[in-house]
């Protein structure tokens, strides 16, 4: 059997084009036709198929490589049952050469397809775009009123091969357009409304420009295609891409398959290109729920309609019928939050654990060293001997402190604890860093700073980040219990009320002690119930009698 070497077509007189994906590898088998290699000028990218059938044995291209004409792209073993391609003669879309290369002539001659200049409105159409039918138009870079300029891409259109921007044959201010994506073109179609021309209409550079692409294009499957066709279009400068994102064809095809927003899509090729890995990162970490398209955090407001979960539609009431309203629009830290807490609350398997603390001698200390420290300033509060208390138990129970990645808990080494503050604006949680190390009066008094920071919502996202644990006070407002919501990626989160003096048995006695409940609200896809009481009783024992921190 035959090595035959697969060469790069007529391209037109595109010089040096980048290799921006390799579709095939050594040992696949290829038919022929079948596109091997994508390259990319700043206009077009396009597919370079094989021009016989086979098995790959070398590569001779790699990403990033310039290619042109007749630059050898790989060697293949050439099946017995396919004869060997020529590469000029026996391709079915060699049959493209001609069409386009009518198109070359006409575009130069014909007046039909692009409206001649004028001062009032002229009418764009789409040029000669080769014998490509019935393409989709999947990109609109302009709307009404822009003032646009000869040449200015218009919109993008696309066959299963190619990717083309259709350029304007005149200048002028658009007053309507006549396409939306989806639709299919052909040449001679409507395209747009410009009135106010102020250049002359170009329909030589225009029309050439549209059929230099889809030329390109074609060349992929009309490696025969003569070079004059395109001579024209060679060079098409200025024209903007108009944050068009960078992906072949096959990548966009197959990311509008799957209903993946490109332009959401972080490309991590050269110069940000998107690839076919690219897209499928972006579609696994959106079914993980690790990222939202701008469509789902769209449709995801603090209500939520519930039609991802297949519930029935939230009710819409007319207020106004029972009596006078006022309707105010929530607050930029309420929608996020909102969002944040619905997913928490509906993906999380939460359960709460209620408890009480004895804080009668723990409020007594806090009392007396409040009085001693009356000249610095500082203000002991509860909450920092519940941070201290808590990193302790959080210490001797590490699963409290994880989270969950994947099927991994990952334990941190590092005790952060966030704090709920109410604030004008809605809830915030700022965090003390490395509470393990410091004292209840540091603790104190960044907790200070922290919360009227957060009042004056002057918190930087550094300060509300990197939390393991939260803990939510409403100890200074009331209450008994509540079931707070997980504060995801964490894994539990203590909620306190106010404490009160409770009858207590002492074994012989009803006693007057000062109680503080406690909610501890986990998530059971990594603690058990047990584990959960265990850690209560031992943050009970902690507040109880804090030398227990030094056992
Ligand atoms: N039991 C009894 N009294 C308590 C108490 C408790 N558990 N916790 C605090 N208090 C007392 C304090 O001692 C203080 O009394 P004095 O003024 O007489 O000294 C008073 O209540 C006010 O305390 P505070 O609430 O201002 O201070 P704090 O350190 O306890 O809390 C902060 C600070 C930022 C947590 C608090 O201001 C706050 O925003 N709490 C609301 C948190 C919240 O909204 N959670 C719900 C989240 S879920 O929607």
């Amino acid at each position: 059997m035959a090595l035959v070497e697969v060469k790069v077509p007529d391209i037109g007189d595109f010089d040096e084009v980048a290799v921006i994906e390799l579709l095939v590898k050594v040992g696949d088998t290829v038919k022929a036709e079948q596109s091997l290699i994508t390259v990319e000028s700043d206009k077009a990218s396009m597919e370079i198929p094989s021009s016989t059938a086979g098995v790959v044995k070398e590569l001779r291209v790699k990403l990033g490589d310039k290619v042109k004409q007749g630059s050898l792209v790989l060697m293949v073993e050439a099946s017995s049952e396919t004869a060997v391609a020529a590469p000029s003669s026996t391709l079915p879309l060699a049959v493209a050469a001609a069409p386009l290369a009518t198109a070359a002539t006409a575009a130069t001659t014909a007046p039909a397809v692009v409206a001649p200049a004028a001062s009032g409105p002229v009418e764009v159409h789409v040029p000669d775009i080769g014998d490509f039918k019935d393409v989709a138009v999947i990109e609109i870079f302009v709307k009404p009123g822009d003032a646009i300029k000869v040449e200015q891409s218009l919109i993008t259109v696309e066959s299963d091969k190619a990717a083309m921007e259709i350029p304007s044959s005149a200048a002028g201010v658009l007053k309507e357009l006549k396409v939306k994506i989806g639709d299919k073109l052909n040449i001679g179609d409507l395209l747009a409304i410009l009135e106010g021309s102020v250049a002359a209409v170009a329909p030589v550079a225009a029309a050439a420009s549209a059929v230099a692409s889809v030329a390109v294009s074609a060349a992929s499957v009309a490696p025969s295609l003569p070079t004059a066709s395109i001579a024209a279009a060679a060079h098409n400068p200025g024209a903007p891409t108009l944050g068009l994102p960078h992906a072949s064809p096959s990548v966009r095809k197959f990311a509008r398959e799957l209903g993946v927003p490109l332009e959401e899509v972080k490309g991590n090729g050269p110069k940000g290109r998107i690839s076919l890995d690219d897209v499928q990162a972006f579609t696994k970490a959106v079914m993980a729920g690790a990222t939202q398209t701008k469509a789902q955090a769209a449709k995801a407001p603090a209500s939520g309609d519930g039609a991802a979960l297949g519930l029935i539609p939230w009710p819409k009431i007319d207020f106004a019928k029972f009596g006078p309203i006022e309707r105010k629009e929530m607050g930029r830290i309420k929608k996020i939050s909102g969002a944040n807490l619905l997913r928490n609350a509906i993906m999380i398997p939460a359960v709460t654990n209620h408890d009480d603390a004895d804080i009668t001698q723990l409020e007594a200390f806090r009392v007396s060293t409040n009085k001693e420290n009356e000249k610095s300033g500082i203000k002991v509060t509860m909450l920092a001997f519940l941070i201290k208390a808590c990193v302790a138990a959080l210490k001797k129970y590490p699963e409290f402190n994880s989270s969950l990645d994947g099927d991994a808990l990952v334990y941190k080494n590092y005790w952060h604890i966030g704090f709920a503050a109410d604030t004008p604006n809605g809830l915030m949680v700022p965090v003390i860093r490395d509470a393990d190390k410091k004292g209840i009066l540091q603790i104190s008094q960044e907790m200070g700073e922290l919360a009227k920071k957060a009042r004056d919502g002057k918190l930087s996202p550094a300060e509300m980040t990197g939390a393991t644990f939260t803990i939510s006070s409403l100890g200074g407002i009331g209450g008994k219990y509540f079931t707070p919501i997980i504060n995801a990626p964490e894994v539990a989160i203590l909620g306190v009320c106010k404490s009160t003096h409770e009858p207590v048995w002492d074994g012989k006695q009803f006693v007057p002690r000062l109680m503080l409940p406690l909610s501890l609200t986990w998530d059971h896809r990594v603690i058990d119930g047990a584990a959960a009481a265990r850690f209560n009783a031992y943050l009970g024992q902690i507040l109880g009698d804090f030398r227990r921190v030094l056992l």
